[in-house]
């Protein structure tokens, strides 16, 4: 059974890139291990986005940072958890800068939900003025009844389940995204006073698409992935003009991982991947998935 280490020498990443990636799948063990046994309270503060943090929030973030601060040839971080990007390393092998969601969706735990952690890898000194498509590698994790980790190097998307060593072995070498009726509307609420939005969703309901909506991003376009069709859909409305979705931390990730299988990506009107990073903040609608139904997305939606 092929490793994630396997893979990625056969995709001719160096030894360092294969640190690198050692580093984020250490951090995913251990978080595997923290949902299942921390408190899932409240943590008392509050991150930048004034989203109450909870305490499996915290700990993911410190587990990542502990593990990313081991290794040399990582000189930046980003997390959505943190106020700001963070130097590690000033040192000349201190290429690799990682943004990241410690727990997409960590509310979800408390009600047995699935959940996930997103990394994006660049090449980069700051992350302020990169493209999603300037990602060398995305990795993310799922953390339901199996630890799975869906990543790409740009040369395809595959599938790792944990076994019960501990250990991530090769369990779909061949993601790829066609068509079909399957939906993940999000942000319903935006329909409320989104005649546009309405349209479209009464359509996908109309053609009697499967509803497949668990409020996790990672579980939601996971299932995407790996059912190879359907649409997940975050519009802006009146109250987050640009929707909730960070661009960095999840939107450019998770763009990159459904493109190189074969869907697509748009804010509605670009492509995720060539929007440009202003802010670590920002934030963008986003319809993913089969390139059909974001085309359709655009065009009702625009
Ligand atoms: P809503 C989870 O909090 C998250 O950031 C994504 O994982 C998910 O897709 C979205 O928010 C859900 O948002 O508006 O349905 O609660």
């Amino acid at each position: 059974m092929m490793t994630i280490k396997d893979y990625l020498k056969s995709c001719g990443v160096d030894e360092r890139g294969l640190t690198v990636a050692e580093t984020l799948v250490t951090a995913v063990k251990r978080i595997s291990n923290v949902i299942k046994t921390a408190s899932t309270g409240k943590a008392g503060s509050y991150n930048i986005y004034g989203e109450e943090q909870l305490a499996l929030d915290i700990l993911a973030d410190k587990v990542i940072q502990e593990e990313c601060k081991k290794n040399e040839y990582i000189g930046l971080i980003a997390s959505e958890e943190l106020p700001d990007e963070m130097k590690l390393s000033e040192g000349e092998y201190a290429d690799y800068a990682i943004c990241y969601d410690p727990l997409d969706g960590s509310s979800l735990v408390d009600v047995n939900l699935a959940v996930g952690t997103i990394f994006g890898v660049y090449e980069a000194k700051t992350f302020v003025g990169v493209k999603g498509n300037q990602q060398t590698g995305v990795l993310i994790a799922v953390y339901g009844p199996k630890t799975t980790i869906i990543l790409t190097v740009k040369q395809g998307v595959k599938e790792f389940v944990m076994n019960i060593d501990g250990e991530f072995v090769m369990s779909n070498d061949d993601i790829k995204i066609e068509e079909g009726k399957m939906f993940a509307p999000g942000n319903l609420r935006a329909a409320s006073e989104r005649k546009d939005y309405m349209e479209l969703v009464n359509y996908w309901c109309k053609e009697k698409y499967t509803l497949r909506y668990s409020g996790g991003m990672v579980p939601d376009i996971n299932q995407i992935l790996l059912k190879g069709k359907g649409i997940f859909s975050y519009p802006g409305y009146s109250e987050a003009p640009n929707g909730k979705l960070r661009l960095l931390f999840e939107c450019a990730p998770m763009a990159l991982l459904v493109t190189q299988a074969g869907g697509a990506a748009s804010d509605g009107k670009i492509d995720i991947l060539e929007k440009v990073v202003e802010k670590l903040d920002q934030r963008t609608p986003i319809y993913i998935g089969s390139k059909v139904e974001v085309e359709r997305c655009c065009k009702a939606l625009a």
